[in-house]
């Protein structure tokens, strides 16, 4: 049987909630299935580590992380705590140190999924986001001149390199070509007329080397309004950082909100361990309470299986969400219901069983 080291940073607010969930699904399909088993380590870093410590994370943690086959991340950010601190000095951290630049997000509206679109004909929503997640906006490069100075003046800068544009992009065709799917690339060179510029080209290079797959291109922009208008024309998408982060909020909008949006970052030549965590964060609000759904927790954890060549756990776990959103009936209040966050991870336990 294979053991999966798996070091888990359940982070803040409703992180601990949701990640205690994700945690039982994946020790009860691979306890029924007996070909995997996973040794489970907690880290307790985040916020309330920050305000005793003065930092997010042990200052060895990225070493300590290397000795993982991979990342479960719950939620990062809490009153308290600037939030480009606790993003930085955690989440990016790890994405970044251990060159994790695919970020695979899929907009899937599963049967039972609330959607806003619902009685349209449009409602077939089944994209892939493949977002660059290791420079662009997101570079951390820039300055703050003049601070409080009647001259102040921010500077952030967009870093688009050639290797990690090409790369992202080779990603999303290699993963459109394995699904037979089109591959639909989003920027907005007439505004940005280095870096969008720079990545259409790129794009258009690395599509003639698959002429078999059908592309398009769109400004960011018309996509976000496309996304609502018409989802049906995205498959496989491949964006910046940045637009790859609030598109993917636009999606989730549309397949049964943030609950329901799951998230790996990958780094596909294993030379480092992989992360898995819920696109949402720490919902502060609702902390503690025990409501936070726990499903796009639980669908990353189905993400997981799939990258460590467990396609079948991961279908049966997508699976068992989707069986308990058509059952209608143990669902937490943003979805309509009246369930707890540990009901609804039990429930999936008791269909995983069945
Ligand atoms: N689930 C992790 C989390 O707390 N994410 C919040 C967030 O703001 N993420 C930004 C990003 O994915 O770039």
């Amino acid at each position: 049987m294979e053991t999966l080291k798996i070091a888990v940073i359940p982070g803040d607010g409703i992180g601990p909630e949701v990640i205690a969930e994700g945690i039982k699904a994946l020790e009860k399909a691979a306890q029924l299935d007996g070909r995997v088993q996973f040794e489970f380590t907690h880290f307790p870093w985040g916020c309330e580590y920050y305000l005793e410590h003065g930092r997010m994370m042990d200052e060895d943690g990225i070493d300590r992380l290397k000795d993982f086959d991979a990342i479960y991340l719950g939620a990062v950010g809490y009153p308290g705590v600037p939030d480009h601190i606790s993003l930085w000095d955690l989440l990016l951290r790890i994405r970044k140190s251990f060159d994790q630049y695919v970020n695979i997000r899929p907009i899937q509206l599963l049967n039972g999924a609330p959607c806003p679109l619902k009685n349209s004909s449009k409602e077939k929503i089944d994209m892939l986001f493949i977002r660059e997640n290791s420079e662009g906006e997101y570079s951390g490069a820039g300055d703050w001149l003049f601070k409080g100075k009647p001259e102040e003046v921010v500077l952030q800068t967009g870093v688009f390199s050639r290797k990690g544009t090409e790369r992202i992009i080779r990603y999303a065709f290699e993963t459109a070509k394995e699904a037979g799917k089109t591959v639909t690339s989003i920027s907005k060179a007439n505004a940005l007329n280095y870096s969008m510029v720079f990545w259409d080209e790129v794009f258009e290079e690395v599509s003639k080397e698959y002429p078999e797959i059908q592309t398009y291109s769109y400004l960011v922009d018309a996509a976000a309004m496309h996304m609502i208008t018409d989802p049906e024309r995205f498959e496989v998408v491949v964006t910046s950082n940045l637009f790859g982060d609030i598109l993917t909020d636009v999606g989730a909008a549309l397949a049964g909100g943030m609950g329901l949006a799951a998230g790996a970052n990958i780094n596909p030549e294993r030379e480092y361990p992989s992360m898995f965590e819920p696109v949402h964060g720490s919902a502060p609000d609702i902390a503690g309470k025990g409501v936070a759904n726990p499903l796009a927790t639980v669908w990353s954890a189905s993400q997981m299986f799939d990258f460590f060549g467990y396609n079948d756990l991961g279908e049966k776990l997508l699976k068992a969400i989707e069986i308990l959103l058509e059952e209608n009936k143990v669902l937490t209040p943003d979805l309509g219901g009246s369930a707890s966050t540990s009901e609804v991870g039990d429930r999936i336990s008791e269909i995983l069983n069945d």
